[in-house]
This record gives C-alpha cells, structure tokens and sequence, in this order.
C-alpha cells in the first residue's frame, strides 16, 4: 500500500524518526501566560507534565506551539511566540525521551528553538514568511510543508479548487522546488495536505480519499485531523464528541500510508497505529 521511501530514516536534531513505522505526534499548545510569573511557573510545569504524559501514551513526536492558527486570533510578536515556546523546548529536551516539533512560520522561533533541542521544524505556512526559508536551511533540521492558501484567517473565506488533491500536490511540489533552491534537500521534508485549511468539507473528504495520489511526490505524510471542523460537521458533533470520527480517520489514514499522525488523543491513537500494525506484520 504504501510507497517505496529513498531512506526510512529521517534525522531530526540528535534523534532520528524512523519511517518504517507510523508515528504519532502529540499536539502541546503552549497558551498565553497568566498575569504573575508564579502563573507562568505553573503554566510551564503543567505543559512538561501534559508532553510527558503524551510520551508515555507512545508519542515519538511532541509538536510545540505558541501561535493560535483559528481564524480571528490575535497576531503574536516574534518575541512573545518565542517566550511561550522556547522554555518548554528546553525543559522537554532536557528531561524526555521525544522528538520536539516546533509549530512556527516565524524565522527567529526556528533559529532560536533549534538550538534548544528541536527536531523538526511544522509551518503551517510552507516557509512562505520572509526569511522562514533561509532560517530553516541554516538550522538543518527537517521541515513539514503543510498546504493552505491565505492566511488563518481569511482560508475559509469561500475556498475554491478544481481539483483538490491535484492542486495540493502541485503546491507541495512547488514548495519543494523553494526548498531545494534555499537548499533543504526533498530528503530533509515532510508534506502534509494540510486538513481543514482553506477546505470546505467536500474538499477535505475528497482531499483525504485520494490522499495516496500525494505518495507520488516520494516524501512521507503527515496528517493533522485530530478533533477538527470536518468531522464535527460530517458526524454533526461538537469539539467534544470527536474521538471516534477522528480514530477512525487515523485508521484510514495509516492505512493510506501516513507516516505521522497529529492527535491531543494520543493513547487512543497509538492503539489505533498499534493494532494495524499488528495486521500487517502477519503472515
Ligand atoms: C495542523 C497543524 C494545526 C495540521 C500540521 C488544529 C499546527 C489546527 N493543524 N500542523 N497545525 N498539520 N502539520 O486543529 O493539520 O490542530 S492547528
């Protein structure tokens, strides 16, 4: 089922991801800071002890984030982004056994996350930023292009394709062409479809049907549909009754060849991935 990979080991920082497997990738959102520094104290422990408690669920990867992408979220400096995100890189570093992914389009936070122990670098915006691409090169770390047209909070407004996964290829693919230019080889990227940015839920439901059409651009999947808007709006369920649609769609997933899944829901996930591989590894 699943495409031929030139290496299946990917190096992120001093730890390497191997790709034989399927992955999950736990999500940490890193929320703004409450008013006393006691606040960010706590804040700071209660967010190690949630990525930890995502480790030993069977996360490999931790995908750190400090900048909401929902439409009609405020805007954050680089300064600000980078003191949500850079202490818990550094206390995850120092004490897990995990992959650190930094969420980010913002070329100060890869540079200064890097050098804090992260693994990979996770733009919902492709390297599009100025200076996102230069920055990611010179950190050597692998990159995960996701694909989304416009900004957070425009995409949604009235998205339109002819083809959808052929154009989220072709925009991949081109993305890869920027990359190699800046000089991140394709052995160094990860593509993502990018699920619930500017999508309708058509759009999504064909996009992840036809996923394995993305396998021809010879770089391993990351899909990210953990609790989103097109299973609520395909089951009619709200934010917190998203499970089983959302397990179901990472057993397809996997089973289209997705090498890393983004999920909060991790222990139910890494059974999920467990439980398939189980099957294939069968005479
Ligand atoms: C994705 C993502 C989000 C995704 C990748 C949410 C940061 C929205 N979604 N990154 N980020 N892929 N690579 O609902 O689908 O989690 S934020």
């Amino acid at each position: 089922m699943t495409s031929v990979q030139s290496s299946t080991r990917l190096p992120c920082g001093n730890r390497v991801l191997d790709l034989a497997q399927t992955h999950v990738m736990g999500i940490l959102n890193v929320t703004p800071d409450s008013f006393s520094d006691g606040g960010r104290y706590s804040q700071l422990d209660a967010a190690l002890r949630h990525a930890e408690s995502m480790v030993l669920a069977g996360a490999t990867l931790i995908d750190v984030g400090g900048e909401s992408t929902r439409p009609g979220a405020r805007a954050v400096s680089p300064l600000e982004e980078l003191e949500r995100v850079a202490p818990i890189v550094e206390r995850i570093h120092r004490e897990l056994d995990v992959i650190i992914s930094v969420d980010t389009s913002t070329p100060a936070v890869m540079r200064e996350t890097a050098r804090l122990g992260a693994g990979l670098i996770n733009d919902v915006r492709s390297l599009r930023r100025d200076g996102a691409l230069d920055a990611a090169a010179a950190t050597g770390l692998p990159v995960c292009l996701m694909h989304m047209l416009g900004e957070p909070g425009d995409m949604q407004d009235n998205p339109h394709y002819e083809d959808v996964t052929r154009e989220v290829g072709d925009f991949l693919a081109e993305r890869m062409a920027q990359c190699a230019l800046a000089g991140i080889p394709p052995e160094r990227i990860i593509l993502d479809p990018g699920f619930g940015f500017a999508k309708t839920l058509q759009h999504n439901l064909s996009l992840f049907k036809h996923m394995e059409a993305l396998h021809a651009l010879g770089r391993p999947l990351l899909v990210g549909v953990s609790r989103k808007s097109m299973i609520g709006q395909a089951l009619k369920r709200p934010v917190g009754e998203r499970l089983y649609g959302g397990l179901a769609l990472a057993a397809l997933a996997s089973a289209n060849g997705a090498r890393i899944l983004r999920v909060h829901d991790v222990a139910e996930t890494v059974d999920v991935v467990r439980m398939i591989a189980a099957v294939e590894s069968a005479e």
